[in-house]
């Protein structure tokens, strides 16, 4: 017999993936918000969570809670949307859960069972933020952070973050390859696999750091290649889009969603993170990269372009948005998933024509609050001198 509580559940549930999504009132002509979350730890199946059976669950209580579902890797295949989602348990351990919908903002429902990754790697802790990369050798990787603790040290949550790297080709069946390594950093974290071949070689987009959080010495967003894909080691690593004194790059940065190929270049979707009296607070910036140097920077916008708004800004880990995947549809619209303050996930959507006039038209930052007023004093000028003859 069925607990009455998890019909209940089970009633609430359906109303929830069965929502209907819009868009929101926010306006800022780059991308558009959606009112709802498009997945929360309140859309993880009732059976990952409770056992079933009154005999031996007579409360109908939660087993196997789920704190979180947040950043997560995006992929469109035969029309369907999948999000691969980090899903941190109440025992704060992250997994992989897919997420499958027809819509690309609405009505995702995980499958069945979580990604049971290939257990290869007998020091590692934590997984999480896979970035899923259809590859043109035919493969999809999945490239996530490997977290371990680190034995060196007798700081009890000292912690070594390393590049895990998967394939799959049906995101069912996935083969673990060994962890990318790169031999001028000792620990790396949001590592992205780009699309396309680059002088015959992969090219990964890299993240140096001296240390589990701090990044150090590590000037920003690195870029380095290798021969083999099954055993990858980047011996140098050029940077590309680099931190900055007094910009939303300044404490560190990281690649997110795989860049985006656009007539113009390489569009990509980051995030930089600063600090504050209240703590590190993440934003989402864009730039471009030359297509056929896709480690050479020839657009930045200036600052942010996606901050945390509202409710947004609170949740597990405040303060916080962050993006590792988004969908580039074929007719030009463009989803980007991207989760607030560690704790849900949202999309914006816009479309390459809007993210491309964005990257390449906007104004880039000019570092000094004086030449700040001068920019802005400019666009009011000419803004003026429009409203008068118009
Ligand atoms: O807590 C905010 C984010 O912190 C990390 O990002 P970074 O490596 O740039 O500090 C990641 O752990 C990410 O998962 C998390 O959302």
């Amino acid at each position: 017999m069925l607990h009455e509580k998890f019909i209940a559940e089970r009633e609430k549930y359906e109303r929830l993936i069965g929502l209907k999504n819009k868009k929101s009132d926010f306006y800022n002509g780059v991308f558009d918000r959606y009112v709802n979350p498009v997945l929360t730890s309140e859309h993880i199946p009732l059976f990952w969570k409770y056992d079933l059976n009154p005999e031996t669950n007579p409360y109908f209580m939660e087993r196997l809670g789920v704190n979180a579902v947040f950043n997560s890797g995006a992929i469109e295949l035969n029309g369907s949307f999948y999000l691969v989602a980090r899903v941190e348990g109440n025992d704060r351990k992250s997994f992989f859960a897919v997420a499958q919908s027809d819509s690309p903002v609405e009505g995702f429902r995980f499958w069945d069972y979580p990604v049971q990754l290939p257990d290869t790697c007998p020091e590692e802790t934590n997984v999480y933020d896979m970035r899923l990369t259809a590859h043109e050798d035919g493969y999809i990787y999945g490239v996530f952070c490997s977290e371990s603790k680190d034995r060196t040290s007798a700081d009890l949550s000292a912690a070594v973050a390393a590049a895990g790297l998967v394939r799959t080709k049906d995101l069912k069946t996935w083969e673990r390859l060994e962890n990318v390594k790169t031999l001028r950093s000792p620990q790396q974290r949001n590592v992205v696999l780009h699309p396309e071949f680059v002088e015959g070689k992969y090219a990964f987009y890299t993240r140096p750091m001296d240390d589990f959080i701090e990044t150090g010495s590590g000037g920003g967003i690195g870029f380095g290649l290798c021969g083999n894909i099954e055993n990858a080691v980047i011996d140098e690593e050029i940077m590309t889009s680099r931190r900055k004194y007094h910009t939303v790059t300044e404490a560190k940065n990281g690649a997110g969603a795989v860049p985006i190929k656009t007539e113009k270049g390489w569009v990509h979707i980051a995030h930089g993170v600063r600090n504050t009296a209240a703590g590190l607070r993440y934003v989402i910036y864009a730039f471009a990269t030359d297509l056929a140097n896709p480690a050479k920077v020839i657009a930045e916008p200036s600052g942010l372009m996606i901050a945390p708004l509202g409710e947004e800004r609170v949740g597990d880990v405040s303060n916080v948005v962050f993006t590792n995947g988004a969908v580039a549809r074929q007719n030009g619209e463009v989803y980007i998933y991207y989760a607030s303050s560690d704790t849900r996930l949202h999309v914006a959507s816009t479309t390459i024509e809007r993210l491309t006039d964005y990257v390449f038209n906007s104004p880039e930052d000019p570092l000094r609050s004086v030449l700040c007023v001068e920019q802005r004093c400019e666009l009011i000028r000419k803004n003026l001198e429009f409203l008068k003859n118009n």
